[in-house]
C-alpha cells in the first residue's frame, strides 16, 4: 500500500510525514531542497500480539509505504514530474495549509484550505482531462486509419469520461461496470484515486471533517504533534495532547480513517515461524488473498482454512480449533473478512 503526501508549497507535508513516520527529516522555513522522503512504516495491530501469545515467535505487521512527494507550484500540478508518482500510489494525501505563520507567506495571499482543497481537486481534474483528451486523438487517428470494435468501444467510454471532467465531476463520481473498469486501470486517472485532504491547523484552530465518496477531509495539528514526538512515552504523549484538545495522534487518526476510506482489511497467517497481518481490499476472496502470501499458493490452490482470530485464541491453536471443528474449509470464491486468519492448501 503506498500513500503520497503532495501539496502546495510549505504547507507541512515533511512534518506530517515525519509523525507518520518516526522519520526525522528536517522542515524549514525558508528553503526546501525538494527532496523525497519514503519510509515503510507498520500498522500496529493488537490482535497481532494477542495472537502470538500462542506462538511465541516472529510478529510482522502490514506495511504501508509513506512518499513525501515534495510541493506543487499553483497551478502547475499537470506538468509536473510528480504526476508519475501520484498515479503509482494507491492513496493520496494532499496537505493543505491551515495554520497562519507572518513568516512563511503564502502563496496565493491568504490562507484558505477550503480553497486549496478545491484548488487542487481541479489542478487533478484537469490533468485528468488532459490525459483522457490525448488518448481520444490517438484513438481517432488510429480509428482514420483502420476501424475496430474493441478501438470504438474504448472511444465510446473515453467521451463518457470527458464529459464528466469537464462537467467538473471527478471520475471516483462516475459508475464503470467491471469491463469499463478493467479498460481503464491502466492510465490511473488521478481523480479516480482515494483522495485524503489533511488539513494543517495551528493552535486553537477549530478542525472539521469530511467523509465520502472516496475522498475525506481530515484535520491535524503539526506544530503541536511535531513539537511533541520527542516525548516517546505514548501516554504522556496522550496526556499531552489531551491538554491541547487533541483527542488522538495524527498517526492512528489517519490510519484508521485511510484504511476504511481505501476499503482495506486485515487477515492474518500464523504459524511457528511467524505471526503475520496481510492487507486486502474488502470483498476479495481467498484466492486473491493466496496471492498475497505467494503466486504459488494461488496457482496451487485447492482449499483455504479459516477460523476468525478470536476463535483460535479461545481455543488455543489449530489442534483445538479441528477438535472443536472451528476450521471451516472454504473455497476460492470465499471473502476473506477482517481478522480471519487464513491457512492455504495448495498442490504446489
Ligand atoms: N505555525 C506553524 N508552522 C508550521 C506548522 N506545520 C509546519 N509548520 C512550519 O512550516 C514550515 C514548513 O514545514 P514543512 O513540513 O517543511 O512543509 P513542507 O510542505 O514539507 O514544505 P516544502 O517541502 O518546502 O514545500 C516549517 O518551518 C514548519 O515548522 C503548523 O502547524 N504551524
Ligand atoms: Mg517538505
Amino acid at each position: 500500500m503506498i500513500f503520497n503526501l503532495f501539496g502546495y508549497p510549505k504547507t507541512g507535508k515533511t512534518t506530517l510525514f515525519n509523525l507518520l513516520t518516526g522519520q526525522k527529516e528536517a522542515v524549514d522555513k525558508f528553503s526546501s531542497k525538494g527532496e523525497l522522503h519514503k519510509a515503510i512504516v507498520e500498522v500496529p495491530d493488537p490482535r497481532l500480539t494477542q495472537l502470538n501469545e500462542l506462538y511465541h515467535t516472529i510478529v510482522k505487521p502490514a506495511q504501508v509505504e509513506y512518499l513525501d512527494t515534495g510541493s506543487l507550484a499553483y497551478g502547475e500540478v499537470k506538468g509536473s514530474t510528480f504526476v508519475d508518482l501520484l498515479r503509482r500510489g494507491d492513496g493520496m494525501v494532499h496537505v493543505v495549509r491551515g495554520f497562519e505563520d507572518p513568516e512563511i507567506p503564502h502563496p496565493a495571499g491568504k490562507v484558505d484550505p477550503k480553497r486549496d482543497i478545491l484548488s487542487m481537486e481541479a489542478e487533478l481534474l484537469l490533468t485528468d482531462q488532459i490525459s483522457v483528451e490525448t488518448r481520444l486523438e490517438r484513438l481517432e487517428k488510429d480509428l482514420k486509419k483502420a476501424k475496430n470494435k474493441d478501438g470504438e468501444e474504448e472511444k465510446a467510454l473515453m467521451l463518457k469520461l470527458k464529459e464528466h471532467l469537464e462537467a467538473g465531476h471527478p471520475l471516483r463520481e462516475v459508475v464503470l461496470e467491471p469491463h469499463e473498469e478493467n479498460r481503464i486501470r491502466g492510465f490511473e486517472f488521478l481523480s479516480r484515486k482515494p483522495l485524503i485532504h489533511m488539513v494543517n491547523l495551528g493552535e486553537g484552530m477549530e478542525s472539521w471533517e469530511e467523509g465520502g465518496n472516496n475522498r475525506m477531509v481530515l484535520c491535524f495539528y503539526g506544530k503541536i504533534e511535531a513539537e511533541l514526538s520527542e516525548i516517546t512515552e505514548e501516554s504522556q504523549r496522550r496526556e499531552f495532547l489531551e491538554a491541547y484538545g487533541i483527542s488522538h495522534s495524527v498517526r492512528d487518526h489517519f490510519i484508521r480513517e485511510s484504511y476504511s476510506l481505501l476499503n482495506l482489511r486485515s487477515f492474518f497467517t500464523v504459524g511457528e515461524d511467524e505471526v503475520r497481518a496481510w492487507t486486502i481490499h474488502k470483498g476479495d476472496s481467498a484466492y486473491d488473498a493466496a496471492g498475497k502470501i505467494h503466486t504459488d499458493l494461488q496457482k496451487g490452490f485447492i482449499r483455504a482454512e479459516v477460523i476468525f482470530w478470536e476463535d483460535l485464541i479461545k481455543v488455543g491453536g489449530f489442534k483445538g480449533a479441528k477438535e472443536k471443528a472451528l476450521l471451516r474449509l472454504e473455497g476460492k470464491e470465499y471473502p476473506v473478512k477482517d481478522g480471519d486468519i487464513v491457512h492455504i492448501r495448495s498442490g504446489l
